[in-house]
């Protein structure tokens, strides 16, 4: 099958039957509580996850866990295959000591999930990435084996990381095994958000879910990508691939600024290899930006390491980015037969000016289906 002709999805989520039970286990956030519902028939389950959820907490059902159901939202919207992920917080609030072992159980899980989905040619219809036990005082060796375990899994292509590290953050000197290792057997990070920013930014207004996932989530990603950059990750690992979601939030708008920031400090102007800008090149984002606009900028900037020219620099940057959902967030509000929030980025890829047919072909799924290795 033609690597071109693929839509593929690079973020999508799933709280595998195993996660959902810990979350429904727990009587403090993150969990999955449950309810009567309003009209007194039955009971509800409701998921609470982020820092001052309303307690009610959001309506979570099967879309989140069952196999079925992220097969059927793939059929709706014409996606060939997926790369599902473990959803926030992840493990991030077990104890060091039983983190471990529930990772390697979900990574068998997410391989069991895969390997038995319909296939089409020689290709699976879902892909994962697995779950590390990233938590403060879990030593480098457990590490490394889990990492061997993902490695060993045929259908997990790379790890689903936070940006906490191992309580320190992604600058911590801590994680360079983690980084070698994931290097060397060619997994992918996916770079992806949960803390926002201190809710105390957010003011007294309710505004629901609106600023946290718009605002402190790209936030959290721009700040923990630079704070790898300037650590020098990417220098002594040039072959560690990582995807950052949301497009990478801030970054590629703040990166002339970072520049320049790093070219006037006495402390870190001589630390990188490169100009901050070179890195933008050296990573790949989702096309989660919901818009046009937005995802030719992105190209531009990550174009700009290998260019001058403002519409090759586009056409660079359109092989780094990848066609993404958030499924099974964000579900529309009214009862329509597709998701907006899918559709949307679908047309964005489709209206990026300057993109050729082949560039357009390749973000929806070449660029997936070569960083992935399924071609
Ligand atoms: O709506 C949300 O809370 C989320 C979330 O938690 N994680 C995510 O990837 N997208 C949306």
């Amino acid at each position: 099958m033609a690597a071109r002709k693929l839509l593929i999805d690079v973020h999508t989520h799933v709280y595998l039957p195993r996660y959902a039970s810990v979350l429904r286990s727990r009587p403090t956030a993150p969990r999955i509580l449950s309810r009567p519902t309003p009209n007194g028939s039955g009971t509800e389950e409701r998921l609470v996850i982020l820092e001052n959820e309303p307690s009610g907490g959001r309506p979570v059902g099967p879309q989140y866990w069952d196999r079925d159901e992220k097969l059927s939202f793939m059929d709706k919207h014409g996606i060939d295959i997926s790369i599902v992920s473990t959803a926030n917080p992840w493990l991030d609030f077990l104890s060091p000591a039983e983190a471990p072992s529930i990772a390697e159980s979900l990574n068998a899980d997410l391989e069991s999930y895969c390997s038995t989905a319909p296939s089409f040619s020689s290709l699976s219809r879902l892909y994962g990435f697995g779950l590390l036990p990233l938590l403060p005082s879990v030593p480098a060796s457990v590490l490394l084996r889990i990492i061997d375990q993902i490695a060993s899994l045929p259908h997990l292509k790379g790890v689903i990381m936070g940006t906490r590290g191992l309580g320190k953050g992604l600058d911590d000197e801590a994680l360079e095994p983690v980084w070698e290792a994931l290097a060397r057997e060619g997994l992918v990070v996916f770079l992806h958000p949960h803390y926002g920013i201190p809710s105390s930014e957010w003011g007294e207004r309710e505004n629901g879910h609106v600023l946290p996932l718009a605002l402190g989530f790209p936030f959290e990603t721009t700040i923990a990508t630079t704070r790898l950059i300037l650590s020098g990750v990417l220098d002594r690992h040039p072959a560690l691939r990582l995807l950052l979601a949301h497009s990478g939030g801030a970054l590629p708008q703040l990166s002339s600024r970072l520049a320049s920031c790093i070219d006037h400090d006495p402390l870190v102007a001589a630390r990188l290899r490169h100009d901050a800008r070179w890195y933008l090149g050296r990573l790949w984002f989702d096309a989660v930006a919901y818009g046009r606009e937005e995802l030719a900028f992105v190209a531009e900037c990550v174009g700009r390491a290998d260019s001058y020219d403002k519409s090759h620099q586009r056409a660079l940057g359109a092989a780094r980015l990848l066609f993404g959902t958030d499924h099974p967030f964000f579900p529309p509000l009214q009862d329509t037969e597709t998701w907006h929030s899918v559709t949307e980025n679908l047309e964005a890829i489709a209206g990026v000016e300057g993109w050729s047919e082949e560039e357009r072909e390749n973000v929806r799924g070449g660029n997936a289906a070569r960083l992935f290795g399924l071609v």
